[in-house]
């Protein structure tokens, strides 16, 4: 222990000489390696990580209504960057920069409501090289590059509404990002028949994970809520918590079984390569007919409005969770196969298991040892259980497969355990999301924070280690081992990022790495400058009322660290340029005067000199 605090102190003393010397002087320094997370407690895991020592996994948070991805560094839970995907950002100037805008799309909402953040995988395991996450609000998907973590592609998924339920094809590797449209809504949705039921459907979509395109549509019955791959390659499967098809909330509580609709893959890609789909309107998507008969699904039906669907770190089952129903149902994937040849009877025959938990149960997570956690939304626990006795016990043996049952603070939605969701599920850690937070931390008012809970599973019992305050709901997050994740220090010059900014200079015969330029073509004026703290390349930038002005920045600054910002007073502009990036923003320059610009990322000594003045002439 002595010797342990010592190599920290140490390496803080050097942190902190290497950032006194990037922010005093500018000049460049080494930084020692940190000191890292490492050792069990007794009776269980550590989860002090202390001041100068990294966390030994990154959590990946979705965040909510607000748009955006959190990462977090676990077991800590502090809170280590926010990557914004659906929304503006007044700090990186997402949403507002020319770079950020391309990949957002025209006229794009900046609002999102997203759910699932998830890591694209290689052979069953995470392999660090993007982030995927829906937006429910505006039926869209992006991908955040890990490397830069920045949102790098967005698509709009068409003829569809509320893109819900969302995962990665685990194997053989994150070829397509299966996600469901939650609501069935009328086809086509022009005005023309919006009663008319018998016209309403919603559709499963894949997409390309590496085009971000829709790669194809399948019109299913009943609606879609989330959604799993399986670990061979062939499935995907969705929940189904409307097989009713009713619109008011007692229409859709009716049945007692509902189902989870399972799509065969390969057979999806040889009917869209044999062109046996159809397009809607406008789209070019290839649309499947996957509804009750035909040979593209399979549609097993499971007790009652079930929510969550979690495959087994094994490869051999997957959960449905069943929300209205005290159980999960356990389906057994070589049984699917023996399904779709045609050598079963009934969809029910895929069901090896189907254990009662608890009131609600919501989303299922795993440890690699053979046992289930579900989270109990209604009963305010997490349930651990084991997937070997479940079966036992369906198959009429007299055995308990309930380990333990937790109170969590309070009602959970989905649970995670740490890289869970891949075959290399290890077993420590389980994130419990809990919707509501009431008297767990300082009254902020009538909106409470979620509240994140920290459960050590390493040994036979759960044990509750932290309490953490999340806002606007996060639904879901990711646990992933650092080692997985690299990232970029600083960036490199020939970043696809901003490569359409580099062609746009390039095109202005600008050198972005050593110009300080302004180019007038009619009312366009093109700003070109550079920056290197703490100067900006140009002090004064003159421009005529009216004048379009884009102002593209490259901070040549190579020190790790060293960001600089542009923000244009009383205008609404800010953006970020980290080290090595070219950022740029366009604005309309409609008011007469003088208006300052200065550096908003604290950057040197002298940053609060680095500014200039934007001169409008009336
Ligand atoms: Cu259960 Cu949107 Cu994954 Cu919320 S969903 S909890
Ligand atoms: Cu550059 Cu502050």
């Amino acid at each position: 222990m002595a010797k342990k605090n010592e190599v920290a102190s140490i390496s803080r003393r050097n942190f902190l000489a290497a950032t006194g010397a990037a922010t005093g002087l500018g000049v460049a320094a080494a930084v020692a390696p940190y000191p890292v997370w490492s050792e069990a407690r007794e009776g269980g895991l550590n989860i002090h990580v202390g001041p100068g020592e990294l966390d030994e996994y990154y959590g990946f948070w979705s965040g909510g209504q607000s748009g955006e991805v959190r990462v977090l560094g676990i077991p800590s839970m502090r809170e280590l960057t926010r990557i914004p995907v659906f929304n503006y950002c007044g700090a990186t100037g997402h949403g507002l920069t020319n770079e950020t805008k391309r990949i957002l799309g025209p006229d794009a909402p900046l609002n999102g409501d997203t759910h699932h953040p998830h890591p694209s995988f290689t052979d069953g395991t995470f392999d660090g090289k993007y982030l995927f996450i829906n937006d429910k609000a505006n039926t869209r998907v992006a991908r955040i590059r890990l490397d830069v973590m920045k949102t790098d592609k967005i698509v709009n998924v068409p003829n569809v509404q509320a893109i819900h339920g969302m995962r990665p094809q685990k194997v053989p590797y994150t070829k397509y990002i299966f996600c469901n449209a939650e609501f069935r809504m009328p086809h086509p949705n022009d005005g023309s028949n919006m009663d008319d039921n018998s016209q309403y459907y919603t559709m499963f979509n894949a997409i390309d994970a590496e085009s971000m395109e829709v790669a194809f549509q399948v019109i299913v019955d009943g609606n879609l809520d989330n959604t799993e791959a399986d670990y061979s390659g062939k499935y995907a499967i969705s929940t189904c918590y409307n097989s009713e098809e009713g619109f008011t909330l007692g229409e859709t509580m009716r049945n007692e079984r509902d189902w989870t609709v399972i799509f065969n893959i390969p057979r999806i890609e040889a009917a869209v390569k044999a062109k046996k789909f159809t397009t809607l309107g406008d789209s070019k998507v290839p649309v499947l007919d996957g509804r009750k008969g035909s040979k593209l699904t399979m549609y097993v039906p499971v007790p009652k409005s079930p929510h969550g669907i979690n495959s087994t770190p094994d490869g051999k089952y997957v959960v449905a969770n069943g929300k209205l129903s005290p159980t999960v149902t356990v389906i057994e994937w070589a049984k699917v196969d023996q399904w779709f040849a045609g050598k079963l009877k009934s969809e029910r025959d895929v069901v090896v298991a189907e254990p009662e938990l608890g009131l609600g149960p919501l989303h299922t997570a795993y440890d690699g040892r053979g046992n289930g956690y579900t989270t109990l939304f209604i009963d305010s626990q997490i349930a651990k259980w084991n997937i070997a006795d479940a079966i036992r016990s369906y198959n009429g043996e007299k055995v308990n497969y309930i380990r333990q049952k937790l109170d969590v603070q309070y009602q959970p939605g989905h649970n995670h355990t740490s890289m869970g969701e891949t075959k290399e599920a290890d077993g420590k850690w389980l994130m419990v999301l809990c919707k509501f937070s009431k008297d767990r931390f300082l009254p902020c008012g009538p909106l409470h924070a979620e509240n994140d809970q920290l459960i050590d599973i390493s040994g036979d019992e759960m044990k509750l280690v932290h309490d953490g305050p999340a806002f606007a709901e996060p639904h879901d997050c990711e646990i992933v081992r650092r080692d997985i994740i690299k990232t970029k220090k600083i960036w490199t010059r020939d970043d696809p990022y901003f490569a359409d900014t580099v062609a746009m200079a390039k095109k202005d015969g600008v050198v972005l790495e050593k110009d300080n330029k302004i180019i007038r073509d009619g009312k366009k004026v093109r700003v070109y400058m550079t920056s290197v703290a703490p100067n900006f390349g140009l002090n004064e930038i003159r421009v005529k009322k009216g004048d379009e002005v884009t102002v593209t920045i490259t901070n040549l600054d190579q020190i790790e660290d060293v960001t600089h910002g542009f923000t244009l007073v009383n205008h609404g502009i800010a953006m970020e340029i980290s080290p090595q990036q070219t950022s740029s923003v366009t604005f309309t320059a409609d008011k007469p005067g003088v208006h300052w610009y200065y550096c908003q990322w604290f950057c040197h000594a002298l940053h609060m000199e680095m500014r200039g003045r934007l001169f409008v002439e009336a």
